[in-house]
């Protein structure tokens, strides 16, 4: 965050309650309402989620212990069996919802679809009769790496019915950046798509899929199923490459949903963290189909009657939770959109709210600030009187795109839900409740109720109202993040061994600084690690750094965020190069080519600034926070004594 949305932010003091007549309507309708949940839960834990497994969800066998809870391992309904396509999907056939809409699907260029429930269904079984076909079997992974297309989502969910794992590496990401993924992940099938349309370009998927698994790449993939999308020209490996439409219309619609313990994987989804190789969160069955159902379903005050769209991809944790299984499970409406603003047609998210008359939205600060640079008249040309919520994800949203949000789109009337939580978290953590928690812009609130949430100093104190600290959870909920994919000790080192309090107590801590006010209110302040947060993007510095050292010119990088007015924060490198070469305007532009090369185009630098050495402690630490002053093109703050030659931070200063 930069100094003057720091600043912004400690000033606020507005509040906004819902309004009457939004309340009236809520199914959470008061703060007392709030308070009573919460203290529900906080005095029992278990029977507060045992209540609610029961009432909201279809389980093919009972739990007989609600969580088993060895500090940092959590089991959650141990030994109940239940499986998440069918609590999104079957349970649905049986009511007025079978031929409700599910998913509306609004493509490009110009390309749209809607699925009922008894529609979706239907795809899901015939893709999950194909994964068996190809060999897949309960256990086995499957990688997804597919544009905004139902088919994603479908293909999630055929996953989910015959107890494959998947992970869906986002299309963004390169083709490196896959066959890591792919590799870690042992994945025995990988469904992708001919390309995928990504503003006015395709997005070559496919191409990228055939050299993930070139030369055996990736031994463990056995096939590839492929769907149609943009009639682009690609290569089909026989006996490997199968065409989605070709099998599908061989497929039985037929296939009853595999029950599942409650603890099986569900999937895995990789995420930045502060060391080189992205990490495989693991969420399991049963604690996350009810985390993200309960929370979808209070915090977005779902009706029957909403159209809720999320414009996340489904390759991050919020299309997982929030545009696939929480709406679903719940018998929703979810809007899939796969376009995305720019100049050739700036104003098409409103078009698209017009069109299916959205009645809550869900987006991110980046987005929200970009569409403030697009102009107002955008939205005010559209009629956007059906929306009745409107939520943030991804970053701490700043005051004065909160109230634009607020007053533009919102047209005033509109409760904004700030939702703070992550991979790991599975769902919500800290949100405004819409008919309860009267908001303030900028903060996140409160804890969802089971969630108990402090903010503490290294030691696990408690820190004073409005004094900045750690942003801790201290009792399991059933969503957290089970382990990292395949390394036990790298979870518990990376979530549970920062913060140590003296007494032993266990407590998740996954990188944000926060603060808390007089009003007992949350502020979340961002990363205090070396992750960066761009467009909403997780990145860690060191995938960037390793990235830029693997190029022969390179000899050493550090890569630091730098606070940009749109994006958040941008990726600025420093490089210092392999003997005397000194760092033309050419090799930046290769060095940056190569970032989106060896991860994806959201971690190419937007600026690479050559340096002789880096400015280091001592003991060789590079000192990053001058790095991000200098970055930020501010005066170096604050101690610099540590610094073993000062002459590197002179020349810094002067620039390449
Ligand atoms: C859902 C998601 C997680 C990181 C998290 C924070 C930041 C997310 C908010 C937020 C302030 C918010 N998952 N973050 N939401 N910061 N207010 N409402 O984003 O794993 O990709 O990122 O994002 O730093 O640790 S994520």
């Amino acid at each position: 965050m930069s100094q003057a949305t720091i600043e912004s932010i400690l000033k606020e003091q507005r509040t906004f309650p819902p309004s009457p007549e939004f309340a009236a309507q809520a199914s959470i309708s008061s703060m007392d309402e709030y308070r009573q949940l919460y203290e529900k839960a906080q005095a029992d834990p278990a029977g507060f989620w045992a209540e609610l497994a029961e009432q909201e969800l279809h389980w093919f066998q009972k739990w007989d212990q609600v969580l088993d809870w060895q500090p940092p391992f959590a089991k959650w309904f141990v030994n109940g069996k239940l499986n998440l396509s069918y609590n999104c999907l079957d349970r649905h056939l049986t009511t007025w919802r079978k031929n409700k809409a599910a998913l509306i699907w609004e493509g490009e260029p110009g390309d749209s679809r809607t699925l009922t429930y008894a529609q979706l269904h239907r795809e899901v079984c015939q893709m999950a009769n194909v994964y068996k076909q190809l060999g897949v079997k309960k256990g086995d992974l499957v990688g997804i790496y597919m544009p905004m297309i139902p088919e994603a989502a479908i293909a999630m969910l055929a996953c989910a019915r015959i107890g494959a794992a998947h992970s869906v590496i986002f299309g963004g990401f390169s083709a490196e950046a896959l066959k890591a993924r792919l590799l870690d992940a042992n994945a025995k099938l990988v469904v992708t798509a001919d390309g995928g349309f990504r503003k006015d370009k395709i997005v070559p998927l496919k191409p990228a899929v055939d050299e993930a698994l070139q030369d055996d790449g990736v031994p463990s993939v056995d096939n590839v199923l492929v769907v149609r999308r943009t009639e682009q020209k690609i290569h089909m490996e026989p006996g490997r490459d199968h065409w989605w439409h070709d099998l599908q219309a061989g497929a039985s619609k037929d296939c009853p949903a595999e029950p599942m313990d409650s603890e099986d994987l569900l999937f895995i989804l990789y995420t930045s963290g502060t060391t080189g190789k992205p990490k495989g969160v693991v969420h399991t069955t049963g604690g996350y189909n009810l985390y993200t159902h309960i929370t979808c379903k209070w915090t977005f005050d779902l009706k029957d009657t909403d159209v809720y769209w999320c414009t996340a991809d489904v390759g991050w944790i919020t299309g997982h939770s929030y545009i696939v299984y929480g709406p679903l499970s719940n018998g929703a409406t979810s809007l899939m959109f796969e376009g995305a603003p720019r100049p050739s047609n700036p104003g098409c998210l409103w078009d698209v709210v017009e069109k299916y008359g959205v009645t809550i939205f869900y987006t991110a600060p980046t987005a929200i600030r970009a569409l403030i640079k697009m102009g107002e008249h955008l939205p005010n040309a559209r009629d956007l009187s059906s929306l009745r919520i409107l939520g943030t994800v991804g970053e701490p949203i700043n005051p004065e795109a909160w109230m634009w949000y607020h007053r533009v789109i919102g047209g005033g009337r509109c409760p904004i839900v700030d939702t703070w939580w992550q991979t790991e978290t599975g769902g919500f953590m800290l949100t405004p409740l819409p008919g309860a928690t009267a908001t303030k812009p900028g903060s996140a609130t409160f804890p969802f109720p089971g969630i108990i949430a402090d903010i503490v100093d290294l030691e696990g104190n408690p820190v004073a109202d409005n004094q900045g600290g750690y942003l801790v959870i201290k009792h399991p909920w059933p969503s957290m993040m089970r382990t990292v994919y395949g390394d036990d000790e790298r979870f518990r080192r990376t979530y549970w061994e920062h913060i140590a309090p003296q007494d032993g107590q266990s407590l998740y801590f996954a990188g944000d600084g926060a603060r808390r006010d007089e009003d007992g209110y949350f502020w979340v302040m961002g990363r205090v690690d070396d992750v960066i947060n761009v467009s909403g993007h997780r990145l860690g510095t060191m995938e960037v750094e390793s990235a830029l050292v693997s190029h022969p010119a390179v000899a050493e990088a550090a890569v630091v965020g730098r606070p940009d007015e749109v994006k958040g924060e941008d990726v600025f490198a420093f490089v210092t190069l392999e003997g005397s070469g000194d760092g033309s305007e050419a090799l930046a532009e290769e060095l940056k080519a190569h970032v989106v090369k060896e991860i994806g185009a959201i971690a190419r630098p937007s600026e690479i600034r050559f340096t002789d050495a880096m400015p280091k402690t001592r003991s060789g630490k590079i000192m990053r926070r001058l790095l991000r002053n200098l970055a930020a093109g501010q005066e170096v703050a604050g101690d610099t004594s540590t610094l073993e030659d000062r002459s590197v931070l002179d020349k810094l200063r002067g620039g390449a």
